[in-house]
């Protein structure tokens, strides 16, 4: 078995963008060694900066993404993009769009492309992103970009790995301050608008900037708020040099590296227990009587986490002895 492993991890090495691909679905299915195999690729990776493309529905994020990842590409950098796949039924057009307008950076030499479901992830959503990264950073991917739609809480969690977060507005945006409302504001470190052919760029800007001198503490103030047109490339390329400035300064932030360790940890810690206390019970068949006892009020939910706990303790001594 991990034989197996072994032999994807040195193709991983080489930058083979199969034994990526086969390694990310490998990861993403929890297969038997996986653990293992990861442990090999955290040592491998750590020199990729992230970037997470956040923003409303439909305001160019993947046009941008598309963009941006050209202008890289041409500046000799190699790079990983991940599309965070809406999964629900009503946006199934958008995603068949995305899929359509990445065919571009697909082809790209050096740009590897993977989606990524938002329904179904075994480890949590943020969880598998982070595996993905993982695996291209080891390939040797210079900067890997997550895209994700809509600003859930979900999505949230995601670009909060990255290193640096651009947040995609569009002139004349009701939706979009809505948005930036939900908690956005806080975490973004460039903010863009897109369609900047369209009137009312300059309302936004100016609405932005005043939003961001409320909100924001004195150190925040430098956010840069800058004006593109995806479709034609204008704007990219002072988008870019101010992305890379950024990766750059964030480089030297050692606080920051030691709290996305911490959380790092922390949510891989929820997840994997949950999965292993989760997944006994499963196999041992006791979740469908103790959901029914707890709807009849013969238990409670809090008692029944107490024991899925108590077992974990208990089992922990066993070995131990
Ligand atoms: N006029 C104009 N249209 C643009 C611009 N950028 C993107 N578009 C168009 O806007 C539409 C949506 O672009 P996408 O890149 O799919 O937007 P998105 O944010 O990825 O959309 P979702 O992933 O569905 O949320 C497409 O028809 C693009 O061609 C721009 O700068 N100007
Ligand atoms: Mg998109």
């Amino acid at each position: 078995m991990f034989n197996d492993w072994q032999n994807l991890i040195d193709n991983i090495k080489k930058g083979s963008e199969r034994a990526m691909a086969r390694m990310i679905s490998r990861v993403e299915n929890r297969e038997p060694g996986w653990l293992d195999a990861m442990k090999i690729i955290h040592k491998m990776s750590g020199k990729a900066k992230i970037v997470g493309v956040t923003g409303a529905p439909g305001a160019g994020k993947s046009t941008l993404t598309n963009t941006i990842t050209r202008e890289l590409v041409n500046r000799k950098y190699t790079i990983g993009v991940i599309a965070v796949d809406p999964s629900s039924p009503f946006t199934g057009g958008a995603l068949l769009g995305d899929r359509l307008r990445m065919t571009e950076v697909c082809n790209m030499e050096g740009v590897f492309v993977r989606s990524m479901a938002t329904r179904g992830a075994l480890g949590g959503l943020n969880v598998a992103a982070r595996d993905i990264v993982k695996i291209m950073d080891a390939a040797g991917k210079d900067i890997i970009i997550i895209e994700t739609v809509g600003v859930g809480q979900a999505e949230i969690d995601i670009v909060k790995t990255a290193d640096n977060i651009m947040v995609v507005c569009v002139p004349g945006m009701g939706d979009g301050i809505q948005a930036i409302k939900a908690g956005i504001m806080e975490i973004a470190s460039i903010f863009v608008i897109n369609k900047a052919d369209r009137e009312g760029v300059n309302r936004t800007v100016a609405e932005i900037a005043m939003m961001l001198n409320i909100c924001s503490g004195p150190s925040d103030k430098n956010i840069p708020i800058l004006k593109t047109i995806a479709t034609t490339g204008e704007g990219v390329a002072e988008l870019t040099d101010a992305l890379l400035h950024d990766l750059e300064a964030k480089d030297k932030k050692k606080d920051w590296v030691e709290e996305r360790t911490k959380e790092e940890i922390l949510n891989l810690l929820e997840k994997e227990v949950a999965r292993y206390l989760w997944g006994k019970w499963e196999k041992e068949g006791k979740i469908d009587n103790t959901v029914k006892q707890i709807i009849a009020r013969e238990r409670d939910p809090y008692s029944v986490v107490e024991e899925m706990l108590e077992s974990l303790i208990a089992e922990h001594k066993c070995e131990q002895f």
